[in-house]
C-alpha cells in the first residue's frame, strides 16, 4: 500500500513522537496531523507523548497554542504513525505499548534504522542522511502533492533550525527545503525567536560573576580556565566555553556548606588531547574533595567537602597530568 491510500484509509491516526518531545518532533506531529486531514477529510488524528520539552511547549504557544498532545492513548485508533524515532523504547513508558500491528504502523524518521524497526511498522519513511523529521516531513507534502500552509511552514522550518542547529548541520536539500518553506509563509525571525530561551536574572548574573572572577591557565596551548559562584555552576561553564575556553571548571558554593564543582570542554579538546573529564578529573577529584565525582568526556562534575579554589586547581592538575599522559598530536606540533 503506498503512503497515500495508507493515510486516506485511517480515520483515527494516532501519531506518536519520543519522550521529552524536542521541537522537531512535535513541529512534525501536527505536520502529519494536518497531512492526514488534508488526504482524509474525517480523519480525525490524535497526537500523543510521553511529555513535551519547555523549549517545545514555547514553541507551541507560538505557533500552534490549539494543539492538543495527550500523555496516554485510548483504544480505538486505526493507525499509529511514529515520528521522529523508529524505536519504542524512546516513546517512554505511557506510550511504547500503543504500537502493535505492524500492518498498521508507520514511521516517519531520520535516525539510524533501529534493527527492530522491521516488526515495529511494515511502513517506513526512514532517512538517516536528513537532519530533522521536518525536513522528511516538508518533503512528503510534495509526494502527495498537498500545499503547505503558513502555519505548517512555521512549525516545519522551526523544527528544522532546532535540529540543524540553525543549520550547522545542513547540505543543499535542507537550505532548498527551507527556503521554500519562506516562500510557503513561514517567518524565519520568527522562528528563530520562538526557539530562544533567555535565561532567569539570576542565572546570567551567577555566569557574569563567573566571567569576572576567571582565572586562565594555559596548558599545552589549551586554555582552562576556573571560577567560582554560589549557584548555576553547569551553565557558567557553558557560558565560559562559549567566550572561548577549551575546558571550563567552575565551583559552586550552596547553602549547605558543600562544594560542587562543574566542568565542561569542547568536543575539540576531547578529541586531541584524550582527556576525559569524568574519568581523569572528576572522579579522582571527587576523592580528594571527599566526596564523589564522575561524568561523561565532556561534561562531568563532583561534590565534597574541601574548599573550592584548592579543588579547581586540583582540577587543573589532573587536567594537565592527563594531558603528558595522552599522546596529544597538538602538543607534539607545538614543541
Ligand atoms: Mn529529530
Amino acid at each position: 500500500m503506498n503512503l497515500i491510500s495508507l493515510l486516506k484509509s485511517s480515520f483515527h491516526p494516532v501519531i506518536l513522537g519520543h519522550h521529552n518531545a524536542d521541537p522537531d518532533a512535535v513541529c512534525s506531529m501536527i505536520a502529519v496531523a494536518d497531512i492526514c486531514r488534508k488526504l482524509n477529510p474525517k480523519s480525525m488524528p490524535k497526537l500523543a507523548c510521553d511529555d513535551v520539552s519547555r523549549l517545545s511547549m514555547q514553541v507551541l504557544d507560538r505557533f500552534a497554542p490549539t494543539a492538543e498532545i495527550l500523555e496516554t492513548v485510548e483504544d480505538g485508533h486505526d493507525l499509529v504513525i511514529l515520528v521522529d524515532t523508529n524505536s519504542l523504547l524512546q516513546l517512554g513508558p505511557k506510550l511504547k505499548d500503543v504500537v502493535v500491528n505492524p500492518e498498521r504502523t508507520l514511521v516517519i524518521d531520520h535516525h539510524e534504522p533501529n534493527p527492530e524497526l522491521d516488526s515495529i511498522a511494515k511502513h517506513a519513511v526512514v532517512r538517516s542522511d536528513r537532519y530533522s523529521a521536518c525536513e522528511i516531513i516538508a518533503g512528503l507534502y510534495d509526494e502527495v502533492k498537498l500545499d503547505i500552509g503558513a502555519d505548517i511552514a512555521n512549525l516545519l522550518l522551526t523544527g528544522m533550525l532546532f535540529d540543524t542547529r540553525r543549520f550547522l548541520y545542513a547540505d543543499e536539500d535542507t537550505l532548498v527545503a527551507a527556503t521554500r518553506l519562506v516562500r510557503n509563509g513561514a517567518d524565519y525571525q520568527a522562528c528563530m525567536n520562538s526557539l530562544a530561551i533567555k535565561p532567569s536574572r539570576s542565572e546570567r548574573i551567577a555566569r557574569l560573576k563567573a566571567a569576572g572572577r576567571l582565572q586562565v591557565h594555559n596548558i599545552d596551548n589549551w586554555i582552562i580556565v576556573t571560577s567560582r559562584i554560589k549557584a548555576f555552576e553547569a551553565s557558567a561553564c557553558r557560558g565560559l566555553i562559549g567566550m572561548g575556553a577549551d575546558v571550563a571548571i567552575v565551583s559552586g558554593n550552596p547553602s549547605n556548606g558543600e562544594v560542587r564543582l562543574s566542568s565542561r570542554s569542547t568536543t575539540e579538546f576531547y578529541e586531541k588531547t584524550g582527556v576525559n573529564l569524568g574519568s581523569d578529573v572528576m572522579e579522582p577529584l571527587g576523592e580528594f574533595i571527599e566526596g564523589k565525582g564522575g561524568g561523561h568526556p565532556n561534561a562531568a562534575g563532583a561534590n565534597g567537602r574541601i574548599l573550592g579554589d584548592k579543588a579547581a586547581l586540583r582540577a587543573v592538575q589532573l587536567i594537565r597530568d592527563a594531558i603528558k599522559r595522552e599522546p596529544s598530536p597538538e602538543s607534539d606540533e607545538s614543541s
